[in-house]
């Protein structure tokens, strides 16, 4: 069976994948989440209509938000999940249009989104190939589509979490229903798409935003933080993405119970929130970027709950050992359902624990983080008088992520090769290229500040726009700031976009530029914005230091 995916960095032969992904995803499962795509697009027109008479459902707002994030990089491989996934879209879809029909509305009978129909499961995966991206002809048009679509996929990621903790904000469910909606219309011209990539960018910031909001009011502002990056002698779970609320009820279930909890990958940056500092067996942090897992799962020992992405195909060696929640899923591994209340029983994997080693030591010492906006805003004083004094020369902003190409060497390399007048800015797993380098500091200010995850990456913008002011400037880009950001799936994507919106220029991105990017669209990203891929470290050292 052939399918056609071209959402991440490491996409086959930097073209798209075909026959199966080089993440592990199989043609079946990238098909039907294409169908789940154009289905979700589907509810999203239909809401919308309920929208303008009252009748609009958050249960529909609900269901995009989940349904795109399980399409995400690394988020989910079941093929039942999707096939379950499908059907309850088309029931919701089915119960939004009969409301509409019934308060008198006219439905396009011709509009196969919010018409097919199935069977059986085997008309669901029929179907299910013929509705993907490459459906759109033009190029230029499936380009700007997928941007649009690939960063709705990241807010998608984001409003998930807030959502999670409490936190929503219905114009930012319409604007996804609006944009999900235009990439069925064949009216818009390519002019149309790019304003919707900026509107996309700019609904990013405020989904960010929130999100932020959301993980302050709950936990706290994160503060300068020194993790262990080292073991202790007991059994212990190890947590791995981005959701904060499951690692608030694992630490609250497992306290007192013998059993340590340790951070992985995208996790780390909870360590630097107060509220998680009351839990004493909150042991540290194991291991690096999420493509390293299937050596780091293997030598922890003990059960791994993966709350998001990034999850590999998991090893037999530790497969009984993993558990997924949320939206995460692969065949054969156990899963942790979330009861009525939105509280998660995590018993299960505590007495899995139980029966564990403790984990092997692959690492010693600790790592420093914990430089959100409000931190660093704290050190607002501090940092400008290093920048008039000539101390601090330039910043760059290394944010984004890892994964697992050899060409990601460059990213350790230039951050060993950056004088030592400049400060790292960084976000997401792309940190671990380069967190544990020991740079040292400028007048007690770490050479390496990591504001968190990649939704941290919003706390960036809030510093750039901080300093922006703190200096007089008028223009974001006459900062002493660098981008040279590193991206792999679509929540990068939502970030880059952000930043475009922000007026931010110049940034350069790799390892690769997407491939999803035709040459025409290419060229307005680097005509408009300044976008450039990455060369080699000498040359971008001159590019990007001037
Ligand atoms: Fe990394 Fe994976 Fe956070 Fe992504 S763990 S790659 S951009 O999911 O979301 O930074
Ligand atoms: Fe290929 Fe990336 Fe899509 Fe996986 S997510 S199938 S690696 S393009």
């Amino acid at each position: 069976m052939d399918m056609f995916c071209y959402q991440c960095q490491e996409t086959t032969q930097g073209k798209g994948c075909t026959k199966i992904g080089v993440c592990g995803k199989i043609a079946e499962v990238a098909n039907l989440q294409d169908l789940l795509i154009f289905t979700l697009e589907g509810i999203a027109k239909l809401n919308l209509q309920a929208r303008k008479i009252g009748i609009n459902q958050e249960e529909a707002d609900r269901f995009i938000v989940e349904g795109l994030f399980s399409t995400v990089t690394n988020v989910n491989f079941d093929k039942s999940f999707f096939i379950e996934k499908i059907k309850q879209a088309v029931a919701l879809r089915d119960q939004i249009k009969d409301n509409l029909e019934k308060a008198g509305t006219n439905l396009d009978k011709n509009d196969k989104a919010i018409n097919w129909a199935y069977q059986s499961d085997a008309d669901i995966e029929a179907l299910a190939p013929q509705v993907g991206i490459l459906a759109t002809r033009d190029d230029d048009i499936r380009s700007l589509r997928s941007l649009v679509l690939y960063g709705l996929k990241g807010m998608s990621a984001y409003d998930y979490h807030a959502y999670q903790l409490g936190y929503k904000d219905d114009s930012i469910f319409e604007f996804m229903e609006q944009a999900l909606s235009k990439l069925l219309d064949d009216t818009l011209t390519a002019d149309d798409y790019v304003t919707l990539v900026l509107e996309t960018g700019k609904w990013g910031v405020n989904t960010m935003a929130l999100l932020d909001k959301a993980n302050t009011s709950t936990y706290g502002n994160p503060e300068i933080t020194h993790v262990s990056i080292g073991v202790r002698n007991n059994p212990a779970i190890l947590i791995s993405g981005h959701d904060l609320k499951d690692l608030e009820q694992l630490l609250e279930q497992t306290a007192g119970s013998g059993v340590d909890v340790y951070t992985h990958g995208e996790m780390l940056p909870a360590q630097y929130y107060p509220f998680f500092k009351k839990y004493p067996h909150f042991a540290g942090n194991y291991g690096n970027a999420w493509w390293m897992q299937d050596k780091e799962f293997a030598s922890f020992n003990g059960p791994i709950l993966m709350t998001t992405n990034c999850l590999i195909p998991p090893k037999e060696s530790y497969k009984d050992r993993v558990y997924a929640t949320g939206v995460v899923g692969f065949p054969g591994i156990k899963y942790i359902h979330e009861g009525p209340d939105g509280k998660k029983d995590f018993t299960e994997i505590i007495e899995h624990a139980k029966k564990c080693e403790p984990p092997t030591q692959i690492e010693s010492g600790e790592i420093v983080g914990g430089f959100a906006h409000n931190q660093v805003l704290q050190l607002a004083d501090q940092i400008v008088d290093a920048v008039k004094s000539g101390a601090i020369k330039r910043f760059i902003v290394m944010a984004g992520c890892d994964g697992r190409m050899k060409s990601r060497e460059y990213y350790t390399e230039f951050a060993r090769a950056l004088p030592k007048d400049t400060v790292i800015l960084t976000a997401g797993c792309a940190k671990y290229r380069y967190n544990k380098l020991n740079l040292g500091d400028i007048n007690g200010i770490p050479r390496v500040l990591d504001a968190g995850q990649c939704n941290d990456s919003y706390s960036l913008a809030v510093i750039a726009l901080a300093l922006k002011d703190a200096f007089g400037l008028d223009d974001i880009n006459d900062l002493p700031i660098s981008y040279n950001i590193a991206w792999y799936e679509q929540k990068a994507v939502l970030v880059l976009l952000a930043l475009l919106s922000l007026g931010v220029k110049n940034i350069h991105l790799g390892p690769t530029l997407p491939a999803f990017l035709s040459p025409n669209v290419a060229k307005v990203l680097v005509d408009k914005f300044g976008i450039a891929s990455i060369t080699d470290v000498e040359d971008d050292m001159q590019i990007l230091l001037g």
